[in-house]
């Protein structure tokens, strides 16, 4: 059997050519060893990133000494194994150099055998700047290559985007919501592996046909062997064992088990089943013996992306055992600048809050990292499908022999590792380097390609097409063969012509829409801007005040300071949040309001969005907002701070995306009531429709009893306005949808007929009352409408519901989940301290 040994302890660092050591934490990074030995203060604090650009132009050394107990050393095979070395690195072990590596996302396992002894080893590791290295990378290349988001400027490169060189997550070099903090460091385990005779390296569980009547499957079970002859391999699972008889050969070689499990347990995206799981151990034995075995967990199910001509144009969705199912989700980051400091509680609670919000899909974007395998198992046991994207974007590459090989290494060690999960529903190449650098479309674009000469455009687009239409690919068919590939998000399709990139108002592919933010287009105009399958689309927030005091004074508590600019990395964004605000809310009364405020424009825009898109189903059918998380405290256009802190869009996105869902919105005469199903189950339910005065005044009601269809949308009521609205003042009624199902309420939306900041909103006096004696679960109410009904509690954690509007006479029962550590990442528990507030106590609306 393979024996383990982690290689984590006693490990120092220095800088090279200084002679201080100092204690170093592994895994880790050069950042977070620096400030835990307080030699560099916090960087994400006010704007001490700015004095922390000389890190990444040093090399640094780390180095451990280490016994090895004697019975691994008796195996015949040692093997040193690097999961993760960011990223140009330079091993020797006992003096004698055993690698050089070059690639942040690459795994690493060298036999070491020869050169251990039981006591005393020295491991040494040089990591070389990746500012160095890559310098020369340019000058060789003779032009630079677009980046957008690479900060060079601020690392003091002036316009050197060397980001572009070296595989190594991009967000380390800048983004337009991440700092740039270039690290080094050893970022995932280093183990020893010692075995005898033969070693099961892999085990892939290759789905062949899954059906609800069978799962037909083929183990591919790849071994290493020192020895040959015969052995019996087994492979349990599925409660059963299947056994034959195989001959090894010295060296690598993988064998086939044919597995058929008759009415499998399939495995559902939340929302549509359970995501049940099955767990396969490969065994081989020798002589009655067992000599080596694996485990690895999958899940059973048929996933295609379906694309078939229609009507409209080609339809763009995922079907997951026969079923369309609607992506709801967002798009995730890097949950920190320094990927190590993240541990499993901060994963839980990304995919938790994602399953909690009534998600069903996260696209893991191109600027990260390939994320730990803690991120995919959540996945699979939430149920959360996952995009994912290999790690390019907006950029252009390099297409040197070296890069290319690189790149191909990369993605054989990234699929083989995570091939098995279940969750992962596709393969994207690229984050929008399709649409930046248009290539059919001369004048579309980013303005990339102009920059060039023909042969430098011919020479850049052959590398693009090298990685993203030849290497990836061919390797996903080699590795996953049934796994769907999209060469970029957004794209049409791959026609080699102008119409291969996308627009926004493309009726194949995919879309990223930022009319809405980026070109300041109205909230209205993602009712009209959408597509197949919405990939991307975001607002900025602020986050919360607690969380601004993480990396702010009292001084810097305002707009335009140094601070809250540093911590504002999309060039206009304090702007734009000041903007939208003016035409849509009323003005905060000051900074803290200012905060709650962007958080409740933000909610709003995005919630438009998704209900927008939720109601064109089945012409659209994935709505992934831009995006969860945030990898240090920044404005942002996150839902959930890097603290894991839900801003107001986290409690409307959960609204937005309930599986059943009514959404409200009306034309110049009517006012349409849909019901959105993403349910697998057809419902006799009940509507009520009431209109009220703010003071809770009922004015006109009406009741219906619509079919719900299983995933279908239906607009149960339409209303004429005029009817409905009449001898009212409209900034001062609210029409209320409930939807009900043998009594439980499905969903209630609030829909006005003023924009908010016309409404007549006035001070409302808004109870809390614990409604047990355990004092976690508390009715709300009010005595005069209360818009965005804020809740906060000095606990870390969420409320059931928060910033929802309230009438008086229909109070709410909300209750309180804190943050744990352990199994499940929620728990009913007391807040602490509470205050409750709305929007005219946040504005200069006085009583
Ligand atoms: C997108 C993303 C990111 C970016 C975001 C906000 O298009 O793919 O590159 O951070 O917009 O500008």
């Amino acid at each position: 059997m393979t024996s383990t040994l982690y290689l984590h302890d006693n490990w120092r660092f220095s800088a090279v050519g200084e002679t201080d050591w100092h204690r170093a934490i592994v895994p880790g990074c050069i950042h977070t060893d620096l400030k835990a030995n307080g030699l560099i203060p916090d960087p994400f604090y006010g704007t001490h990133e700015g004095s922390l650009q000389w890190i990444d132009k040093q090399d640094w050394q780390y180095e451990t000494v280490f016994d090895v107990p004697q019975d691994m050393l008796n195996k015949s095979q040692i093997e040193i194994v690097f999961e993760g070395l960011d990223t140009y690195a330079d091993v020797s072990l006992n003096d004698t150099p055993i690698l050089a590596a070059n690639n942040m996302f690459r795994t690493w396992r060298i036999e070491i055998k020869r050169l251990l002894r039981a006591e005393g080893n020295r491991l040494h590791i040089r990591f070389r700047s990746p500012i160095q290295e890559d310098l020369p990378k340019l000058e060789r290349l003779g032009y630079g290559l677009p980046a957008t988001n690479d900060q060079s400027e601020r690392g003091g490169l002036g316009g050197k985007k060397l980001s572009v060189f070296s595989r190594k997550a991009p967000y380390h070099y800048g983004w337009d919501w991440g700092p740039r903090l270039v690290t080094s460091g050893i970022w995932r385990p280093i183990k020893l592996e010692a075995w005898t005779q033969a070693r099961i390296s892999d085990v892939y569980i290759h789905q062949s046909s899954v059906t609800v009547e069978k799962a037909q499957l083929e183990a591919h079970i790849e071994i290493h062997s020192e020895v040959e002859g015969p052995a019996i391999l087994r492979l349990h699972g599925a409660g059963r064992t299947i056994e034959s008889t195989i001959t090894l050969a010295k060296g690598v070689q993988t064998h086939r088990i044919e597995i058929e499990i008759s009415h499998p347990d399939l495995w559902w995206p939340r929302g549509y089943g359970q995501p049940s799981l099955y767990t396969f151990r490969a065994e081989v034995a020798i002589g009655g013996t067992a000599i080596a075995n694996r485990t690895v967990r999958t899940g059973l199910r048929d996933i295609q992306l379906v694309q078939t001509d229609d009507e409209a144009g080609t339809s763009f969705y995922f079907q997951v055992n026969g079923v369309p199912v609607f992506a709801k989700g967002a798009n995730h980051i890097p949950n920190d600048s320094f990927i190590t400091e993240v541990d499993e509680e901060r994963y839980r609670h990304e995919i938790v809050t994602a399953a909690a919000s009534n998600m069903n899909m996260l696209r893991v974007w191109g600027g990260g990292v390939y994320e730990c395998d803690v991120f995919y198992d959540l996945c699979d046991e939430y149920g959360i499908l996952v995009w994912q994207d290999f790690m390019f974007a907006c950029s252009m590459y390099p297409g040197d022999a070296a890069f290319l090989q690189s790149v191909e290494e990369e993605a054989k060690d990234n699929i083989r590792r995570l091939r098995n999960h279940p969750s992962i529903a596709l393969w994207c190449g690229n984050n929008e380097i399709d649409t930046a650098w248009a290539q059919y479309d001369e004048h579309g674009g980013w303005g990339w390609k102009q920059q060039y000469t023909p042969e430098q455009r011919a020479q850049i687009w052959s590398a693009y097409e090298s990685i993203f239409h030849r290497i990836l690919p061919d390797v996903l068919a080699q590795l996953a063969p049934r796994a769907a590939y999209w060469p970029s998000s957004p794209m049409q399709a791959l026609t080699g012509d102008r119409s291969q990139h996308a627009k926004n108002d493309s009726t194949r592919g995919d879309i990223h829409y930022w009319g809405v933010w980026h070109a300041v287009e109205p909230f209205s105009n993602y009712n009209v801007n959408l597509g197949r399958f919405m990939s991307e689309y975001g607002f900025q927030s602020f986050p919360e005040l607690r969380t601004v005091q993480s990396y702010a004074e009292e001084k810097d508590m305002e707009l335009e300071s140094d601070v809250m600019r540093w911590h504002q990395r999309s060039g206009d964004g304090n702007r734009l949040i000041k903007e939208y605000m003016d035409i849509y809310l009323p003005t905060p009364k000051d900074f803290p309001a200012f905060l709650t405020m962007s958080q409740i424009l933000q909610a709003e825009a995005i919630k438009t969005a998704i209900e927008a898109h939720r109601r064109k189903k089945p012409y659209c059918m994935g709505s992934l907002y831009w995006q969860i998380n945030d990898c240090w405290p920044v404005a942002s256009w996150s839902s959930m701070d890097y603290y894991g802190r839900w801003k107001a869009l986290q409690y409307y996105a959960k609204r937005s995306f309930r599986d059943i869902a009514v959404s409200v919105e009306e034309d110049d005469e009517r006012i349409f009531v849909h019901i959105i199903s993403d349910g697998r189950d057809n419902l006799e339910a009940t509507l009520h429709v009431q209109l009220f005065q703010f003071d809770g005044q009922l004015v006109r009601e009406q009741t219906a009893q619509p079919h719900v269809e299983a995933n279908h949308v239906l607009t149960a009521l339409t209303l004429k306005k005029s009817d409905w609205t009449h001898g009212c003042s409209l900034p001062e009624i609210v029409l209320i949808a409930t939807l009900e199902h043998e009594g439980n309420a499905l969903d209630q939306k609030f829909h006005y007929f003023a924009p908010v900041n016309k409404l007549r909103l006035r001070k409302a006096t808004i109870t809390v009352r614990p409604m047990d004696a355990d004092e976690t679960t508390f009715l709300v109410e009010t005595d005069v409408l209360a818009k965005s009904v804020m809740l906060t509690a000095s606990a870390e954690g969420v409320f059931s519901d928060n910033y929802f509007d309230l009438l008086p006479g229909l109070p709410k029962t909300v209750h309180f989940l804190q943050r744990e550590q352990g199994q499940t990442a929620f728990h009913l528990a007391q807040p602490g301290a509470m205050t409750v507030s709305s929007m005219c106590d946040w504005t200069e609306v006085d009583a």
